[in-house]
């Protein structure tokens, strides 16, 4: 295998293994019930950022209770946490 070939392999091999890790690392909180939004529980996605995808989530479960989008944890899902979504906007 030439240098070239082993350089650009290299990189490649190193981010299979982060994403096997991180997918073991996903089943084994899965297994445990714990959720992975970590320290940014308007991560709805577990995207490591709130976004857009995040208020969609959010206004899937409008008007439901004790869902993921219950940020405020008062049993339903409204304006209140539509606030706490947007006042977490961008990265985590
Ligand atoms: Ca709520």
């Amino acid at each position: 295998m030439s240098q070239a070939v082993q350089q650009s392999f290299v990189p490649g091999s190193l981010r299979s293994s982060r994403a096997v890790i991180q997918l073991a690392a996903l089943a084994v909180f899965a297994s445990f019930g714990v959720t992975t939004h970590g320290d940014c529980p308007a991560d709805l996605d577990g995207s490591g950022g709130v976004g857009g995808s995040d208020i969609g989530l959010l206004l899937a479960q409008w008007g439901k209770g004790n869902g993921s989008a219950d940020l405020n944890g008062d049993g339903k899902v409204d304006g209140k946490d539509f606030g706490i979504l947007m006042a977490n906007w961008g990265g985590c």
